[in-house]
């Protein structure tokens, strides 16, 4: 069975899981199906263009999920085992600059082909105990770590054959399937007592979330939205509660990089282990549900403008979490954006974006590398398309973290990016996302180039 298929499998499989135990999020997946079909009823063009791509069935489903993690053992099996689904760790995130104790990579699958089977994503983070002042504290969470086992015997020997024998046949993989399902389940039974909870959730909120579960639950699912501001402005009217702004770029006719938004994760009833084998009653907040709506990938010329724009709007307005002056931030946001080119060329021209370039149909007489590239597309036998940006944002990913851990927890830490750390942890590098990018359109120029040759021939 092909690892696509397999990972196709699995994300249905999660959202049926998180759908089933997280009614809210269902909620949301059906506000996010009818403004897509809105929104695909009023604009015929796009509608072709999803129909002309082959994607406009699946366009409602989920893009990504995430996970934390306790330990690089952890980690590493976790490779192994998004491995066998086509899915590969993209990118370094070091999320301590904004007072989040982990660093992140996304499995995601890499070939163009993969993604437009299934773009199913999992940001997945690892927790820094080093980041922890209280050495005791450090110590206790590590023993609880190293006592867990997240991965069920079964899924272990699976992503074994897989290795071995270089894939799964269906009946396995519909077992693996299974068998990985279950280190994303929640777990409403807690490994530690109230009292270790308490004191892991005031070192960080998050570290309790990590340590204090038999395994890493699914924190969040993200369905791709065609209108991620009608979703916003809606969510309140389902009785769900919507994070306090849409994190990324503002709206803009040329969609750069990626926004997304979520609801707040919610109070869950679990329980902890109490004395003389009893559990004793309580609560735990860490499950919530995301949209996403995706633009261009950006150069690293682009992205320092993004990052410098947003540096910018941040410093005039600075989210409050209760969403008390989201209006104002909104604004600032367009303010300041102005100076991004709105207009794929001048996006192109500037050297701002990646963009897939191909032979139009009146090329058949031209040779394009006689003519030079912008004469080519100017005399309109080369056409440009923006590649889409299928990573993450640290600054997003930092907002979409904070949102769910209150507003009382603007906790510091020394910056300290590690990836030579995370990469060891992994057992692997991670791919570099300006390099595959700038390949997919070196390659793209390239096939234009020879193809005209040859033709000419
Ligand atoms: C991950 C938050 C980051 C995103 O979409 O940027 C993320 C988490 O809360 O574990 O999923
Ligand atoms: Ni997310």
């Amino acid at each position: 069975m092909s690892p696509d298929d397999i990972r196709s499998d699995f994300s249905l499989a999660m959202s049926a899981m998180y759908r089933d135990e997280v009614p809210a999020y269902g909620t949301l997946m059906s506000l996010v199906g009818k403004v897509n079909a809105e929104t695909l009823g009023a604009d015929q063009q796009l509608r072709e263009r999803l129909e002309a791509t082959d994607t406009l069935e699946r366009i409602s489903e989920e893009r990504h999920g995430a996970i934390r993690l306790g330990t690089p053992a952890e980690l590493h099996m976790m490779r192994r085992v998004f491995a066998v689904m086509g899915m590969y760790p993209v990118g370094y995130y070091d999320l301590s600059t904004a007072g989040v104790p982990v660093h992140s990579t996304a499995f995601r699958p890499v070939a163009e082909s993969s993604l437009n089977r299934n773009p199913f994503r999992v940001f997945t983070s690892l927790l820094r105990l080093d980041l922890i002042a209280d050495e005791a504290l450090r110590a206790e969470a590590a023993a609880v770590l190293a006592s867990r086992k997240i991965f069920t015997d079964a899924a272990v020997a699976l992503v074994e054959k897989a290795e071995k024998n270089g894939g799964l046949d269906a009946a396995n993989a519909a077992r693996f399937v299974e068998e990985v399902l279950e280190t994303f389940r929640w777990h409403d039974k807690a490994i530690v007592d109230i009292t270790m909870y308490n004191r892991l959730l005031n070192a960080h909120r998050l570290i309790a979330d990590v340590v204090s579960f038999k395994g890493p639950h699914i924190n969040h699912l993200t369905p791709r939205t065609l209108d991620i501001d009608k979703v916003q402005a809606m969510m309140p009217a389902e009785g769900i509660a919507p994070k306090a702004v849409v994190e990324g770029p503002p709206t803009r006719q040329c969609p750069i990089l990626l926004r997304q938004t979520s609801f707040k994760a919610l109070e869950e009833a679990v329980s902890f282990v109490g004395a003389d084998g009893d559990w004793q009653e309580g609560s735990h907040s860490a499950r919530f549900g995301e949209i996403e709506q995706r633009g261009i990938a950006l150069t690293p010329k682009g992205r320092a403008l993004y990052d410098a724009l947003l540096n910018e709007t941040r410093a005039r307005v600075r989210p409050a979490a209760d969403g008390s002056n989201s209006g104002a931030y909104e604004a600032a946001l367009a303010d300041v954006f102005k100076a991004f080119p709105d207009d794929w060329n001048a996006i192109r021209k500037a050297g701002l974006g990646y963009f897939s370039y191909s032979l139009t149909a009146a090329c058949e007489t031209a040779n394009v590398s006689a003519l030079g590239l912008e004469d080519a597309i100017e005399q309109g036998y080369v056409r440009f398309d923006p590649i889409v940006y299928e990573d993450f944002l640290p600054v997003s990913a930092a907002g979409i973290f904070q949102s769910n851990l209150g507003d009382e927890v603007a906790q510091e830490f020394v910056a300290s990016p590690n990836q030579v750390m995370f990469e060891r942890d992994l057992g692997a590098g991670v791919l570099d996302e300006f390099q595959h990018y700038a390949g997919i359109e070196r390659a793209s120029l390239e096939a234009c180039l020879t193809a005209v040759h040859s033709a000419v021939a």
